[in-house]
This record gives C-alpha cells, structure tokens and sequence, in this order.
C-alpha cells in the first residue's frame, strides 16, 4: 500500500493522505473515502457559473469536505459540472486571505496586519479625505457578479447614498451589459424573457456565440432532454458545441449582424413575418425592412464567409419552427456593437412573434452566479429594481421607500467601469475600491490598466484570496469570506432566486461581505440611516423584496423559506402569487412590453468592421475565451489540484495550415504581440477547431495573460469591452521554445 501511495504521490504531484483510502458506508452513497462522509450535509447553489445548480456541500468537523449535487433541484437534478464537483476545495485552497493587510513602507505587495477596526477606519479615513479634497466623483467603485443579492443591494445603497459617489460599476459590465441594452431598447427593460425549460421543448436551439459545453455544461444535459431538436451554432471557433451541433455555422469574427440582417430579410422575402404580431406587439417595422432590402443572402455570404444556401437555409428553419430559442453569450456581449448585435436577436424573434411562449424566446445566458442579481438589486447601470436614474417617478418611489430626500438619488448614472478607469488614468478619480473582481488579469490591455493604476492615492482590494494579482498591487486588502461561508440568496439565468447557505466558518478574520459593509456604513455614520438595526442578510432580503414590489422582477412573494422548500422559484413572484412555485414562466407572454406605449421596439442595425482587424504587421485575428476546467483568473480553480491537472497551463490553437507555414509544430512556445502588448511564451495546440488566420487564447492565466494583447475599445452604448477580437502576431521561439520543448 505504502509503495502504491509513493508512486501515486510521485505521478500526480499531490500528498495523498492514507485516510483517503479508508473506505465507509454512506447511508446514501454507499460506500465513499472515509474522511468525505460528512457529518451534515448544508444545501446551497453553485457558486461559479450562471446556470445556477442546486447542491450540498459536506461537512466534516467543521470543515468542507465534499460536495453533491441535488437531486430534486429544478436546474439541475442532481447534476453538477467538473467545477462544481469540486467546489469545496475552493474554501480550503491554501491561498485564502485571512487579515486585513496594509501596504508597508510605501512598498508595493508587501504589507503587514492590521486589525479590522483599524482597516476600516483607515479606509474611511482615506476616502474621506480623498472625496473632502477632489470632490465626492474622486472615488471610484468596482464590484462583480459574484457576491449574495443582499450583499449588492446594501453595497449600492452604501456607495450611492453613503459615499455619495456615482462612480460604481462591476465586472458585469465587462460580461453582459451589452445583453442589459440590447433588452432595455427592445423591450424598454432587462430581463431575460425564457426559461431553461425552453432547451427542452423548442424544435430549434440556435446558439451564437455560446459555447454551453465548456461554460455552461448542465445547459447540455437540459439540451440532451430534447432529442428531436435541431441545434445550430453561429461560433468562429469550432467549440465542442459546435461539434453537438446538427449545423454549425463558421462565421468570420464579428459578422453576426449581417447573419441576422440576412436571416430576416430570407424571412421577409418568403412571406414569414408574423404580420399580427407585428402589428399588436411592435413598432419601427417598415423602417426595418427597408433597411433589410439590401441584406440579400449574396451580400450577407460575402461579409460572414457562409454560403448563400446556408444563410437561406438557417433562416427558414428559424422561421417554419414552432417553438425557437435562441440563446447567447460573449460571443455576441464581447463586442464594440454587442448592443446592436442584441437587438438584431430581439428583432429576429419580434418580427416572427417568437417570444413570451415556452420554447420560443431571446434569450441572454448571463456568467456569473449572480450577475443577475446585480442586474435587479444593484445601482449601478440601474436603480434597484430596473429602475430608471432618468425617470423621476422612478427616484420618487426609491425615495418614499427608503425615507430620503428624493434629491440624495441620481437622475443620470455615473461612470462605466471602462470610463472609470480612463478616470483614474487621468487622475480625476484618486480612490478605488474593488470588490470580488481581478481587474489586473480581466481588464482588456492591461499595459493601460497598470498605468491607470500607478495613478491612484489608495486602492483597496476586498477578495477571498490573497496575494491574486490585483490584492498585490492594493494599499489595503479586505479579507472576505467566500462561497459556503455565507448566507444569502443568486439569482441564475432564467430569473429563478435561489438560497445560497453557509456551511462552514470563514478562515481566520475573513468576513463575509455582507458585514464588512456594515462596518463601513457605521463607521462612515451612515448605519442608522441607511441600514437601521441590520445585522443579516435577512435584513435586506426583506427591504429588497418591498422595494422590487410591483416591479418587473417582483420578490414581495418570496421568502428563504419558500426558495429552500423549491430549490429556486423564478421572479416575478408577487405576494400573493397563485403560480406553482416550480412552474416556468415566460416573460411578455400578452406581448405587453416595458416601454412607454408597450410595444417592443425594432432597431436598424448595420454590420460594421471591428476596432481592430488584422494587417501586415500583425496577421491574426485574437480571439479569447474559456475552458470548462477553469474559473475566470483563476484565484480558486487555479489552486484546486484536481482541475489544475487537467489544464496547468495556458495555450494557443492555432490553425494546421498556419502552422505549417510558420513552421510551427504541435507543442512549440511562441510569442504573441499585439500594439499593446506581448505573451512571452505560450505553447502552441495545432488543431483545426480555429480557422486559418485566426487564433484562439483563454484568458485564465495571469501568467501568460491574453489581456496583455487585447483591445481596450468598448460598445459606445453598453460600454462593455471587444474582447473577442484583437490582432496579433505569432513569433517563433527558437531557441527558447526548443529549450522548453525538452
Ligand atoms: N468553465 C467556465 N465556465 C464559465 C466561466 C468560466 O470562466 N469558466 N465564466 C462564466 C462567465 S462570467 C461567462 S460570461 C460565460 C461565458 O460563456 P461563453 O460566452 O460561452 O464563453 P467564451 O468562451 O468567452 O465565448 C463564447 C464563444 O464566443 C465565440 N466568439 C468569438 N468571436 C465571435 C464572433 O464574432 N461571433 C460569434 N458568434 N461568436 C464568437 C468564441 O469563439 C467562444 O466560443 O461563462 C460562464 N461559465
Ligand atoms: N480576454 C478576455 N478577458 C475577459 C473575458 C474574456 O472572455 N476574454 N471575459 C470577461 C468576463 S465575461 C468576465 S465576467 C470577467 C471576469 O473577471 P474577474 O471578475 O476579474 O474574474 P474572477 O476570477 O471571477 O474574479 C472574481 C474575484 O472575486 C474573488 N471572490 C470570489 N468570491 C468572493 C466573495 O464572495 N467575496 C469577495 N470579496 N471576493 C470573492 C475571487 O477570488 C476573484 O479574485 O473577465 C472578463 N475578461
Ligand atoms: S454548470 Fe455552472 S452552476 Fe452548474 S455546477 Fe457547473 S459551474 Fe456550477
Ligand atoms: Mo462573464
């Protein structure tokens, strides 16, 4: 056995601890590793991606041992994704951050302890003094979509009517606020219209830039359900979706406009506009279709390199389904005209009347666990509840509801995350404050975020691990407590609130979120004004669910009880509500909109050329990305040995024919520059899955970071960033590369 432990030790690298092998009976597993049978298991919702899966996490003394997915979740059933088998080794990971830490002597990443009290005065203090010299605008704030909806409900009443500074965003906006307004300009508000169950029952899934098998894997298994189904995905790139796809579509980089202009003129030509629901639900019609004219299946194949035949072809099929869906992600949000691009979809799917059923609907699949949240809770892009800054009825309600001075609400919203840190290049923003985001391995061209950032007075970093990246570069660090180590509720993709629970205590003084802004709230003096007698998330669940009341995303019909007895029920859920919990629920289902005259609303788009497309000096289309296997910049997948293993390091897919021509092989390193900036060494995958000319780079690793080559253009509506396509070109490593190889 001792042998056997040593050569497994040896091969993968990892301690093995004996214990593992001792085998026990479960009472419902059967028989598991000794030290994974839980004394209790805690029920909660995945804490990664978007789709929102139901599960327990094991505890043992005290500690997270195991994981499970849950049965009778709505989401999932039972199910769970490798990142979610894995879970609770993020709790545990060696890299958690403990203390507040204050940058000592000036320097930077070298910091010492400090006491809570003391951080917190300290950065109080800071921004006071910032805000008192260069105004209340010279502070900046930078959240994500990875905190509880309480925890971003609090937060936006903390920096809006406690700072007093407009300047708030999160990385939301760098993941789908171009899906935000697109929505908002078709159907006057956010809000994804479909339900999952959709996947199950339309006759045709179309996917455009959404690649579900590695981002959001238990979507497949929701798709799987539905085998008479045609799939087609719209994907430069031949993703594994593509390859589960019945037709995949190779468009070049950024011609999906023209794609859905093409489509809806097929459409048009052959006599399948759903001319009823046109007239009842819509408005700005005719202007369209004159727009459309020139659209031909000719035109459109000469822009997105598909043939006139499969651009007609895709389009009817869309157009002769009974039940539609389509569904997207970055490849459409990521985008100087994701906006647009959004709203060629909701023209699509308005002009044939499908949407507000089951199977048929436009539907944005969101990132994070609770980007969504944000959406409804947050005041950032919008007031809580999808308010508008802009309407005054809208201020007047927050006011009466919060009893405030309707003046102490904005009428416009502040800076975008993209304009604050131009910002703070600039100098005119001197403080920032992130929250649950890693902007210095996120953040398009980074050479231009680290110069930004050498500007600020005082930067804290508030994040469940230390030393990441952006902790490194921080004046002062909040430790926070992560997923499994606080209570609250996320919000997944189809709408449907789920409870997220604490299941063990956080690591030496970490705190959870929630209560690190109560302790700024109190020591900035804004405790009993904003947040009288809260001690727990509870607290502002039930101050969100009066202030969503009547609202699109209506909670008044909630309750923690209520999502833990369903494991999720989808809004709007008004108080009161006769819906079976369980049930899905499509939006616009009387084709009412949320616009002033209730109708929906067509916009002209045209394609356009990205802000960037390759030339001589640099020959390649960039495009980034995701794999299953990891999260993001890695701060918790990154130090979880069972998915590290299964991609340690970062790569770049580049094309048989290129590589042949470069006289690149399979396993090399070579450089990647951009004008921006450049990946040292990165090693090379030849493969097919990305066409010749263009290349493929995930952006987890901060090591080899594809964010040193991309872009820094953003969508002029949504202000979210063109990630998707950068130029770049490869240089060869000779000597290097030959040494690596070895
Ligand atoms: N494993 C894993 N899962 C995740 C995440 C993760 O980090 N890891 N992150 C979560 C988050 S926050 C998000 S936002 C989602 C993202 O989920 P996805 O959007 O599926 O992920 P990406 O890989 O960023 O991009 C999707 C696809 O867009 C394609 N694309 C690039 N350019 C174009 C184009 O011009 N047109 C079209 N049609 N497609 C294009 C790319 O080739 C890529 O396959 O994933 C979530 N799930
Ligand atoms: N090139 C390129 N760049 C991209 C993308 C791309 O496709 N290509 N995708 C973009 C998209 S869609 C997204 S969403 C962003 C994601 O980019 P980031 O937001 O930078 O990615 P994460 O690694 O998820 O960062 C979340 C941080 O929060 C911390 N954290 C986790 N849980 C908690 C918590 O409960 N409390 C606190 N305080 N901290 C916590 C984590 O340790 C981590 O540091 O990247 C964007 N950047
Ligand atoms: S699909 Fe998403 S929500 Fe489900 S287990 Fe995987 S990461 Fe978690
Ligand atoms: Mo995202």
């Amino acid at each position: 056995m001792k042998s056997i432990l040593r050569a497994v030790k040896k091969r993968l690298g990892v301690d093995i601890q004996k214990e593992k092998y001792a085998y026990d009976l479960d009472e419902q597993f059967g028989y598991m590793a000794k030290a994974k049978i839980p004394d209790r298991w805690v029920s909660t919702t995945c804490g990664y991606c978007s789709v929102g899966c139901g599960m327990f996490i094991g505890v043992k003394d005290g500690k997270a041992v195991s994981v499970r997915g849950d049965a009778k979740h709505p989401v999932n059933e039972g199910r769970l994704c490798p990142k979610g088998l894995a879970e609770h080794y993020a709790i545990t990971a060696p890299n958690r951050a403990k203390w507040p830490l204050f940058r000592n002597d000036n320097v930077k990443g070298k910091f010492k302890r400090m006491d809570w009290d003391e951080a917190v005065r300290t950065m109080v203090a800071h921004f006071r003094d910032i805000q008192e010299r260069h105004g209340a605008e010279a502070l900046g704030v930078i959240s994500t979509g990875q905190l509880v909806t309480e925890e971003f409900y609090t937060l936006g009443k903390l920096i809006q009517l406690g700072f007093g500074t407009k300047n708030f965003d999160g990385n939301t906006t760098l993941c789908m606020a171009s899906a935000v307004s697109g929505y908002k300009r078709s159907f006057g508000s956010d809000g994804p219209p479909g339900n999952y169950e959709d996947l199950e029952k339309a006759d045709l899934v179309f996917l455009i830039g959404a690649n579900i098998a590695d981002n959001h894997p238990i979507l497949c298994y929701r798709l799987e359900k539905n085998p008479q189904k045609i799939l087609i995905a719209a994907d430069p790139r031949v993703t594994k979706t593509a390859m589960m796809a019945d037709i995949y579509l190779p468009v070049k980089p950024r011609t999906d406009i023209a794609l859905l202009n093409g489509m809806m003129h097929v459409i048009l030509k052959s006599g399948f506009v759903n001319e009823e629901y046109v007239q009842k639900h819509t408005r700005g019609f005719e202007e369209l279709a004159r727009h459309l004219e020139k659209y031909t299946p000719a035109y459109v194949a000469e822009i997105t390199g598909l043939s006139p035949d499969m651009i007609r072809k895709t389009a009817l099929l869309y157009a002769k389904a009974r039940a539609p869906f389509i569904g997207w992600t970055m490849g459409v949000n990521h985008s100087t005209q994701g906006t647009e691009t959004v709203n060629a979809i909701c023209n699509l799917a308005l002009m044939t009347g499908n949407l507000g059923r089951v199977g048929a609907s436009p539907f944005s699949i969101t990132g994070q666990c609770n980007a969504m949240g944000t959406r409804e809770s947050g005041f950032a892009s919008s007031l809580p509840g999808y308010r508008k800054f802009e309407n005054a009825e809208h201020r007047r309600e927050l006011a009466a509801l919060w009893g405030i001075a309707e003046e102490m609400i904005p009428s416009s919203r502040g800076l975008a995350y993209p304009d604050i840190i131009e910002n703070v290049l600039s100098g005119r923003i001197k403080g920032l404050w992130v929250i649950a985001t890693n902007p210095l391995v996120s953040f398009p061209n980074q050479a231009f975020l680290r110069q930004a950032l050498e500007n600020l007075e005082f930067l804290v970093v508030q994040d469940g691990y230390h030393p990441i990246p952006t902790s490194e570069a921080a004046h002062l660090v909040l430790p926070a407590a992560v997923w499994g180590e606080k209570e609250g509720t996320f919000t997944n993709s189809e709408r449907r609130v789920s409870k997220v629970n604490k299941a063990v205590d956080p690591p030496a003084e970490a705190k959870p979120d929630f209560d690190i802004f109560l302790m700024i709230a109190r020591e900035l003096g804004v405790y009993d004004r904003l947040f009288p007698g809260w001690t727990k998330p509870a607290d502002a669940f039930e101050e969100w669910k009066k202030v969503s009341r009547g609202r699109l995303c209506d909670y008044s019909g909630l309750s923690y009880a209520l999502l833990e007895q369903h494991g999720g029920v989808q809004w709007p859920y008004p108080e009161g509500s006769a819906r079976d919990p369980r049930e899905s629920f499509p939006l616009y289902q009387d084709g009412i909109f949320q616009t002033e005259d209730g109708r929906a609303k067509f916009w002209v788009v045209e394609n356009e050329a990205p802000p960037e497309s390759p030339s001589e000096e640099y020959p390649f289309w960039l495009n980034t990305g995701r794999t299953v296997e990891h999260w993001h910049t890695r701060t918790k997948t990154g130090q979880i040995p069972l998915l590290n293993r299964l991609s340690p390091e970062a790569w770049v897919e580049i094309n048989t024919r290129d590589a042949k021509r470069l006289k690149i092989q399979h396993g090399d390193y070579v450089r990647l520059e951009s004008p921006r900036g450049a990946i040292d060494s990165i090693t090379v995958r030849v493969t097919e899955t990305v066409a010749p000319g263009q290349i493929f780079v995930p952006f987890h690793y901060a090591e080899a970071n594809a964010n040193n080559l991309t872009i820094n253009c953003c969508d002029p509506i949504s202000r979210e960033p063109n990630y998707k396509q950068s130029a770049v070109r490869i240089c060869k490593l000779e000597p290097r590369g030959a040494k690596l190889r070895k």
